[in-house]
């Protein structure tokens, strides 16, 4: 990569299709209407302006938060084997990443803007963050090449996993299972030891019908991926918008290298096209998507705590019942066993050290009230009434 930025562009090979290989010259290839069935294929640096974490700086929180549980070693969290030892660290990572916490960034508005104006052929991405979808790119122009959070299912079963449930569980740190067989439940991203979605295989010559491949924020050093902008006919305009020079683009003929940071890159080349004020219309709208998922994992959040509370507050009802009704049950066996061998049950009370209207107490309101005196009638208890601990605490 750091070589290939070095390697000079041969400007002596001319343009087969543009008329120049500049931004100009690829907006005026644009607007004239040539360019309509556009592939374009991104990677991680599209979303680092989101604040989405690189996975392995061990400056990110992420990593902190990953090297905290102890991993064997950073990728194992993308292990299938380790998964199904321990899908705790993935969950981790999975909280942290889940769609809903990071806004769109203006180059994810810039390939929406394409699909809206008919020009997008398919969008190959590798990030698994749904932050294209989050843009409004819809989910048939979009490749998810290493997965994505978009769908779950059961790592047994296979059976799809309901989102809003996913949703929660992440919400609340939890790990889901399964509702049909309790296996392990797996957001579908590409793990290591697993296959590519069939979706990659069945549109990777898709390049060949393009007649422009736009390259962002990826290194292309992951295959088969990597392969994608090669896939495009000779002659096709390829153009790099990225911090640095990779995958050998700018070594044909039609190659336009846009080198720095991709959202000055796409503000440049919608400007260029006459498209700049509606790609900022559209990316406006995406700071709505945040406030929204916020809120409503607050909710969800707030509602998982409800019902932990409830499932709390009916398990307390369900021992004070059952302390109630054998406390009843108690009394009933003590009643019918001993107490009517009296005819004066206040009597009897008196006997059993009981007060006569502590006894009636409860009867009347079938509570513990009797048990839990309050203060005030303490204080008014008279002294012939008082237990022998009260009697020791007044030195009587
Ligand atoms: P990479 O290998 O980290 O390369 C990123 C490329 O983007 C590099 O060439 C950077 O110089 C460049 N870059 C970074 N920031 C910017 C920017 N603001 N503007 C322009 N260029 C920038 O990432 P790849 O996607 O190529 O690697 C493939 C891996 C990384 C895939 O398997 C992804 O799933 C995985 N990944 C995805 C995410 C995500 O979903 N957002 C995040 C981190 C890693």
């Amino acid at each position: 990569m750091g070589n290939e930025e070095s390697t000079p562009i041969d400007e002596s090979v001319p343009p087969q299709t543009l008329t120049s290989r500049t931004l100009e010259g690829l907006a005026e290839y644009i607007k004239s209407g040539k360019a309509s069935r556009i592939v374009v294929m991104t990677g991680a640096g599209i979303s680092t302006s989101a604040g989405i974490p690189d996975f392995r700086s061990p400056e990110t929180g992420l990593y902190a938060n990953l090297a905290r549980l102890n991993l064997p070693y950073a990728e194992a969290v993308f292990d299938i084997s380790f998964f199904k030892e321990n899908p705790e660290p993935f969950y981790t990572l999975a909280h942290e990443l889940y769609p809903g916490k990071y806004r769109p960034t203006i180059t994810h508005s810039f390939i929406r803007l394409l699909h809206d104006k008919g020009l997008l052929l398919k969008l190959f991405t590798q990030n698994i963050d749904c932050l294209e979808r989050e843009a409004g790119v819809p989910d048939d122009k979009i490749v998810e090449a290493h997965g994505s959070f978009a769908r779950q299912s059961c790592i047994e079963c296979k059976q799809p996993y309901p989102e809003d449930d996913i949703k929660r569980h992440i919400a609340a740190k939890e790990i889901p299972r399964c509702h049909h067989c309790k296996g392990l439940v797996k957001p579908e991203i590409v793990f290591f030891g697993e296959q590519l979605p069939q979706a990659f295989f069945e549109n990777r010559t898709l390049p060949m019908h393009s007649d422009l491949c736009i390259v962002m924020g990826t290194s292309l050093t992951v295959q088969p991926f990597a392969s994608l902008p090669g896939a495009t006919l000779e002659g096709t305009p390829r153009v790099l918008i990225n911090k640095e020079r990779v995958g050998g683009l700018g070594n044909s003929a039609d190659d336009v290298l846009l080198l720095g940071d991709c959202d000055d890159g796409v503000k440049r080349l919608a400007e260029a096209c006459g498209w700049l004020e509606e790609l900022e219309k559209l990316w406006a709208e995406t700071a709505r998507i945040v406030r929204d998922e916020v809120q409503l994992a607050r909710h969800e959040t707030a509602k998982s705590k409800d019902e932990a509370l409830e499932d709390e507050i009916d398990k307390l009802t369900k021992e004070v019942d059952e302390t109630l009704n054998l406390s009843k049950w108690h009394k009933e066996k003590v009643r019918s066993e001993i107490m009517p061998r009296s005819a004066n049950g206040a009597e009897d009370a008196a006997s059993y050290g009981l007060r006569s209207g502590s006894r009636s107490h409860e009867d009347e309101k079938g509570n513990l009230g009797h048990v839990f005196v309050s203060e005030a009638s303490k204080e008014t208890q008279p002294s012939s009434t008082k237990s022998v601990s009260d009697r020791k605490e007044d030195g009587e």
